[in-house]
């Protein structure tokens, strides 16, 4: 569609789209009508849980088990399988441990970094979950029995196109950015739809304990032309604030173009969560 070079690409995919998806026309019970992504040979993924389970063959006996974030290469692409409601392929892979793994357990993304800024390193994943929604993940490689938060958050994008289910893509913002590690996802779909991009967050009380995961901040956009509401959010660790400058396009009710409309919003950083400012006094 016309539209894809038109929307504002936040972030540089060097990987393709990361997607899961299901028509609402079609049975959950066709796995061929699932759409997600087969990772191509070579490709790099990590286990997007602790003891992702590793198998002898597709569909075979359980062998070992892969660490939480644990970097696999894509060797072989296998069949497709149904676990747990999940669709998704099987890949045999090399790594600290090789073998096959259910292609549901893994994901592109993965970060490192001192998120709730006790001075130690956590671990984080972001994967598609069989309800087709996001679970994002923080491990603590320091506590007892390795502790792990989740958060899950829905697609974008799906309502226009009677789906589930979308694309995902992620990054990091680091800490000198924003002041505090952000984990970025944009969720969406190739198509004149609704989108949204979500910021997360972990803090936590001390270090022995595990933390909590927070939705930072979280906006919604829309490409239907000719109507459209788009964002561009500015972090600033410094003065732990995000600006968000929305524009927003419309005809009037003859059909005439009129023209787009940019408001400025500031958003004040609290205990990982942008609180918007509005006349000196702050609000979710
Ligand atoms: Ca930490």
């Amino acid at each position: 569609m016309l539209l894809l070079t038109l929307l504002p690409v936040a972030l540089a995919a060097r990987l393709p789209p990361y997607r899961y998806a299901l028509s609402n026309a079609a049975a959950a019970t066709d796995l061929s009508a699932f759409e997600y992504t087969r990772w191509p040979v070579k490709t790099t993924l990590y286990a997007a849980n602790g003891s992702t389970p590793v198998y002898y063959a597709a569909s075979g006996e359980r062998s070992t088990t892969l660490a939480f974030g644990a970097v696999v290469q894509v060797e072989e692409v296998g069949a497709t399988e149904q676990i747990d409601d999940r669709v998704d392929c099987w890949y045999r892979v090399s790594g600290t441990r090789s073998g096959w793994v259910f292609g549901g357990d893994l994901t592109p993304y993965r970060w490192e970094a001192d998120f709730d800024g006790d001075g130690e390193k956590e671990l984080a994943t972001a994967a598609w979950r069989s309800d087709f929604s996001v679970r994002v993940r923080v491990f603590e490689p320091n506590l007892r029995a390795g502790a792990t938060m989740q958060l899950d958050v829905d697609a974008a994008g799906g309502a226009f196109l009677s789906q589930s289910g979308s694309d995902l893509t992620a990054d990091l913002i680091p800490a000198s950015k924003a002041g505090i590690p952000l984990i970025h996802l944009h969720l969406g779909v190739d198509a004149c739809a609704d989108f949204r991009d979500d910021w997360i967050s972990y803090t936590s009380e001390s270090p022995t304990k595990i933390g909590q995961e927070h939705l930072a901040l979280s906006l919604s956009g829309l490409m239907d032309p000719p109507n459209s509401s788009t964002f561009k959010a500015e972090f600033s660790g410094k003065r732990s604030t995000a600006y968000v400058e929305r524009e927003t396009t419309r005809q009037d009710d003859a059909g005439a173009s009129i023209p787009p409309e940019i408001t400025n919003v500031r958003y004040v950083l609290r205990d990982g969560v942008y609180f918007l400012e509005k006349d000196g006094a702050v609000s979710r």
